[in-house]
């Protein structure tokens, strides 16, 4: 081999070994980055897994309406805020009812009558709260693992003939309840008072 081709060899295996240690770096630093996506990803998933999830059927102690595709929970017995019927059914994977056409208005009436009639349900005042507020601007439906916030749509209940204040009112009552001596027609109350409310999870 003479000088020149040695040298001509010794060029290249220098620059492919170069190269090589380039390449090396650059796959140490992906795999360094990599590992610490895995790291995250973990944490993402545990945290995933604490997020209430949206069920594929109804769970126990709802009510499923085969017409509406829909679960409802009506809690007859203790009455709380909105704020706290809100997180009670957003733990069950749930939303505040969304009442959303005539056929869900009637049918929540309906099962209030039934549990009147049964004994499961005795106050005379029932009162129940709606996921409807006007906490943000315009009024519209709360969100929840079941679906997001979402406006109101041409159907609406309010109680509009409720003498000198029509509702809703422009006061500081911003969370909509039923209003159970007024045939369950939609009324704004203040957040803090204390009602029964129903749940609701639309399945998918
Ligand atoms: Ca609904
Ligand atoms: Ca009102």
């Amino acid at each position: 081999m003479s000088a020149m081709t040695t040298l001509c060899v010794l060029i290249v295996i220098t620059l492919i070994q170069s190269v090589w240690r380039v390449e090396a770096g650059k796959c140490s630093s992906l795999q360094a980055k990599l590992k610490k996506a895995q790291v995250e990803l973990g944490k993402l998933r545990k945290i995933a897994a604490q997020c209430p999830q949206r069920p594929l059927s109804c769970p126990d102690g709802f009510v499923w309406n085969v017409r509406l595709n829909t679960c409802h929970k009506f809690i007859y017995k203790i009455k709380v805020s909105w704020f706290d019927a809100l997180t009670y059914c957003q733990s069950l994977g749930a939303n505040l009812i969304a009442i959303e056409n005539e056929n869900e208005q009637t049918y929540v009436i309906e099962q209030i009558q039934a549990a009147k009639t049964s004994g499961k349900h005795t106050n005379e005042r029932s009162d129940f709260w709606t996921g409807g507020n006007d906490l943000c601007d315009d009024w519209k439906w709360s969100g929840g693992p079941s679906w997001i916030p979402k406006p109101l749509n041409n159907f609406t209940k309010w109680d509009v003939l409720f003498g000198s204040r029509p509702q809703p009112e422009v006061n500081e009552e911003k969370c909509m309840f039923i209003h159970g001596t007024r045939d369950y027609k939609w009324h704004d109350g203040g957040c803090q008072e204390s009602r029964f409310f129903i749940c609701e999870i639309n399945l998918p």
